[in-house]
Order: structure tokens, then sequence, then C-alpha cells
């Protein structure tokens, strides 16, 4: 399923990892995300269905529901009419860390590389809905794309709820790092949500639809991108009227140097190092253990691109001896939250954020 209709769609990386038995999806090995701005051929993709048909002279995208004016727009429309702004923001599958989960759960069994960070330049939605003018009683954005599963039902339809859809960082997105938004990435159109689970940065946008409730679209109901409000143990039969849409990440972090399994030697310096972010309250202060998580001290925290990008973390390390060594970090946010040493179980397996551990041997 490897699009054929558009020469910038998949410049991957070949090192990435294929997730194979389903639609195209792909994640990035931790030591190949050691950039503060993640290149476009090493950020994960995280496809739902096929890979839609998408002609941008043609593209059009609707505005209508819950509107006083409902609006049919081109990209042109879009660029000339409305203000461009540029959101770095991490972009996190909600799913990732997933693999780690004992009981294991169902779904695309990610590592801990279905994430990334990247500059995002399109126009506010708020501004769009500005100009179709919301009608009294609209809570809620309902996202629609042309991509369907393998038996033709909507691939995903996800939306957000109003003060989201209104709120400043949130984007009608047509570029990625300065480039036309790739395919692969949802191009032409894509919603940008910061803090929010990538599930919420709908692909291949033609379709804006204002509601008076909740969207009830593919992947919004059931026990989809949702998580429990009261502890479910792994056996329990869930009851999804007790589990709640994800709106916002939780704070999190990732050693992209060294990588898991490297060979250092004893005396020379090696800076351990990667990123921390979170969803609504923002990161505060990464920890650092090499002895797998029995003592910490506190690492270098650099300031992110912005308040929605990752920040660069840094460790002066010289192990001393030989041996293997366990490295772990852990972040904190600013309401005192850290991310838990192991993994907190929910059946679907979203918002891991159990702490990352690194095998490294010194020799
Ligand atoms: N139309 C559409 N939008 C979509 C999806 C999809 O399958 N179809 N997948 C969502 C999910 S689950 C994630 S994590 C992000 C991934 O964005 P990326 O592929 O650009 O990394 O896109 C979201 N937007
Ligand atoms: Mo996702």
């Amino acid at each position: 399923m490897i699009p054929t209709d558009a020469p910038d769609t998949l410049r991957t990386d070949p090192d990435l990892i294929v997730h194979g038995g389903g639609p195209y999806n792909v994640e990035t090995p931790p030591h190949l995300l050691d950039d503060p701005i993640t290149p476009i051929g090493r950020f994960f993709v995280r496809n739902n269905g096929d890979w839609p048909a998408v002609d941008r002279a043609t593209w059009r995208l609707a505005v209508d529901g819950l509107v006083e004016r409902p609006l049919s727009l081109s990209l042109d429309d879009l660029e000339r009419r409305f203000e461009a702004v540029t959101v770095t923001s991490v972009l996190e599958c909600a799913g990732n860390g997933r693999s780690y989960l004992e009981p294991a759960v169902e779904g695309v069994l990610w590592g801990y590389g279905a994430v990334g960070c990247a500059r995002f330049t399109g126009v506010r939605m708020r501004d769009v809905l500005e100009v179709a003018g919301l009608k009294e009683g609209a809570v809620y954005t309902a996202h629609h794309s042309p991509d369907r599963t393998e038996t033709g039902k909507v691939a995903l339809s996800r939306g957000l709820p109003i003060a989201k859809a209104l709120a400043p960082e949130t984007l009608i997105a047509f570029a990625m790092n300065g480039e036309p938004l790739p395919l692969a990435h949802g191009g032409p159109l894509r919603v940008v949500a910061p803090g929010f689970p990538g599930s919420a940065w709908q692909k291949w946008l033609a379709r804006l639809e204002i509601r008076d409730r909740e969207h009830d679209g593919a992947k919004m109901t059931g026990l989809d991108y949702r998580l429990p409000t009261a502890p479910v143990r792994p056996g329990e039969t869930p009851d999804p009227a007790l589990f709640a849409v994800i709106e916002d990440m939780p704070v999190k972090s990732l050693v992209s140097h060294p990588a898991d399994g490297a060979r250092l030697r004893a005396g020379e310096p090696c800076e351990i190092r990667g990123f921390a972010w979170s969803g609504r309250v923002p990161v505060e202060r990464v920890h650092v253990s090499t002895d797998g998580g029995t003592t910490w001290a506190m690492a270098e925290l650099e300031p992110g691109e912005g308040p929605h990008a990752w920040r660069r973390f840094r460790f002066a390390w010289t192990p001393d001896h030989a041996g293997p060594f366990t490295l772990v970090a852990r972040a904190g946010d600013a309401s005192g939250r850290v991310q838990p040493l192991d993994q907190t179980w929910n059946p679907r397996g979203y918002c891991n954020n159990g702490c990352q551990r690194v095998g490294v041997t010194v020799g």
C-alpha cells in the first residue's frame, strides 16, 4: 500500500521500523530521534486505513454544521485569506510504548518511537471558524477525511472540544518543517492539536463539521483513544461508559543517546541526552539514573522551541568501571507529576509514559 501518486510521500529513513500486517505504520528507533526538529524522513507514520488519493489543485476544505456561513475553501483561499502561523510541536501517538505493557494488549505494538517534534505551518482553526461564525450550541468539531479501511469503512474521524479548536495553537496545517505537508503526514491539510494525542491530529482534512455534542465518528467511541476513569484490571470486562476521550498527553522523556546496546569505555565521557515533553502542563525537570533507578541526578534542561516543543536534556556521565549499566530518564511537569518507573496498564495500552530503560556495556 505504498503510495505511487506523489514523489514526496515516503522519503523514509531505511532504519525506521515498519509494523507489518495492516495499514502503513512506521516508527523511529530512539537513537534516530536525536534532533530537536525531527526530519520528515525520520518522522513516524500512523495510518488507520489506506492512503487516500490526493489532488492538491482541486482539494477543498468544507466547513459546515453549526455555523452561520458554511465555507468551501481551496488551498489558495486558505493561504490568501488567513494569517499563516508556525507552531513547533511534539506529535505523539497515544499508543506509543504499548508494546511494553504486561499483559499484552491489542493494537499496533509501538516501541518508544511513535513520537517526533516538527514545525507545522498553517492557519489557526479559530480564524477559519470566526469567518464561518459559530452558532449557539457549538461544542465539538468533527473532522472528515477520505481514507478508508480495507473493508471500505471510514478509517478515522475524530474531533476536538470547541475550546481546543479555538485555542491559538490549534492549526489547519499545510506545511511541515518548511515543506509542503507530505502525503504521509496528511498533506495537503491536517489538524495540529498540540498536547492532544496524535489521533486528534486528523490527516487529509476535507471537512470540518461543527457539532452540538462530542463527536462520535470512527475511532471516537467505545474504548478507542479513551482511558478508563477508574482503574480496570487485566481480564476484567471494561464498561465503555466509564471511559473518557484522551485530551492531554502525559509527561514523558526519551533517551536518544547513547543507543540501547551501545558499547562504551570506562573513563571516557558519554553524554546521556534526549528530550522531555508533556501535554497541557509544561515539563519542568528531568532526572537521570545510571544504575537502573537506584540513584538519580538532575539533568540540564534546555528551553524548547516554544511551549509545545520538546526540550533537550543533557547529563554529563563518565562511567568509572566496566560492566553493564542501565540508564533511565524521568521527567516531571510543573504540577509535580513525574513519569512512573513502571508502566500503567489499561485495556488499550494508551499513554504509557513509564520510564525507558537503556542498557549499555562499559568495557
Ligand atoms: N485521516 C486520518 N488522520 C489521522 C490518522 C488516520 O489514520 N487517518 N491517524 C491518526 C493517528 S492515530 C496519529 S498518531 C497521527 C499520526 O500522524 P503522522 O502519521 O503524521 O505521524 O495521525 C492521526 N491522523
Ligand atoms: Mo495514534
